[in-house]
């Protein structure tokens, strides 16, 4: 009886360790540090950028829990500076896999997503205030390994908002550190990129239909200034600190996100009516200077946004 309980218990665990080898996979991602002009506004307006892959941020990097991420770095040979890929969501050593990499040159990583959540990436190259600051940045989004749960339910739509300084004087360094001289906010790399109420010249706006559960992955990628993020019109339903399940609050008005930090926010508008919300930095300096994106919540929502790669709109 006891041997067949052993075997029984052995077979159960065999059975979990192939579970578990499941879950975990490898995540191969290449980017390419690139130098060369990006549009900044809704008109075209061209910027010397810095960037990962060519946008402002760059590309999102989406893992589960428990997930190897190979990461390469290739330095195009035409750049003229070192860079270098700093992931919040990694567990290295910052003097090698974070250390700059030379124009023309390659370099290779692994890490292991050993927390769930949301987290920012940025080149580490010095000065890194101004690699930020000319668009190095991006977010990598670490879904929990348990899935959805009545604690962390499933949205309807999900979105990334990336806000940052713009500091049109790209040469100047020495401005950045001491954060003066930024004239603008950017919302995923474009200032009101989601407003066409403050600039006639956005033709995009998030959207969702009445009633549904919109959850916002949030990165302040700022250089010298925290974040208020408050939905005009609306209540915060959860926000989920560093965008880990096990880490909620409820009904929240405005919530402060530091400098490189990330958070999760959901959003649930009232289901017998359409409503619009405008999701600002409620810090007037950078509200009224471009970070102010619109959520219409109307019955005709296209239903393909907020979904698969439609989560950070471009
Ligand atoms: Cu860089």
């Amino acid at each position: 009886m006891r041997i067949k309980n052993l075997a029984a218990v052995v077979a159960a665990a065999a059975m979990m360790c192939a579970a578990g080898a499941a879950w975990a996979k490898t995540v191969k991602v290449t980017m390419h540090a690139h130098e060369g002009p990006v549009e900044i506004d809704n008109k075209g307006t061209q910027y010397a950028a810095w960037t990962f892959d060519g946008t402002i941020p760059g590309p999102v990097v989406r893992v589960t829990e428990g997930d190897t991420v190979e990461f390469t770095l290739i330095n195009d040979k035409e750049n003229k500076n070192s860079h270098a890929m700093d992931f919040h969501a990694a567990i290295v050593d910052v003097l090698d896999e974070f250390a700059p990499v030379k124009p023309g040159e390659t370099k290779k990583f692994n890490f292991v997503a050993k927390y769930p959540g949301v987290f920012m990436y940025h080149c580490g190259a010095m000065p890194m205030q101004q690699h930020i600051a000319r668009g190095m940045f991006g977010v990598i989004i670490v879904d929990p390994k348990e899935g959805y749960s009545k604690d962390y339910p499933q949205p309807d739509r999900e979105y990334v908002l990336v806000q940052s300084q713009f500091f049109p004087d790209a040469d100047n360094d020495k401005a950045m550190l001491v954060n003066e001289g930024w004239s603008n906010s950017l919302i995923n790399g474009k200032i009101f990129h989601y407003d066409p109420v403050h600039d006639p010249n956005a033709s995009l706006a998030l959207v969702a239909k009445p009633g549904e559960r919109v959850r916002i992955f949030f990165v302040n990628a700022n250089i010298n200034m925290p974040v208020a993020l408050h939905p005009i019109a609306g209540i915060w339903d959860r926000v989920y600190l560093n965008g880990n399940p096990k880490n909620v609050i409820y009904g929240m008005q405005t919530y402060n996100v530091a400098v490189a930090e990330a958070t999760t926010f959901d959003i649930v508008s009232p289901s017998d009516r359409a409503t619009n919300n405008a999701i600002v930095d409620h810090t007037m300096s950078a509200a009224l200077r471009g970070a102010i994106t619109v959520l219409m919540n109307s019955p005709d929502a296209d239903p393909a946004l907020g979904k698969g790669d439609k989560i950070i709109l471009r």
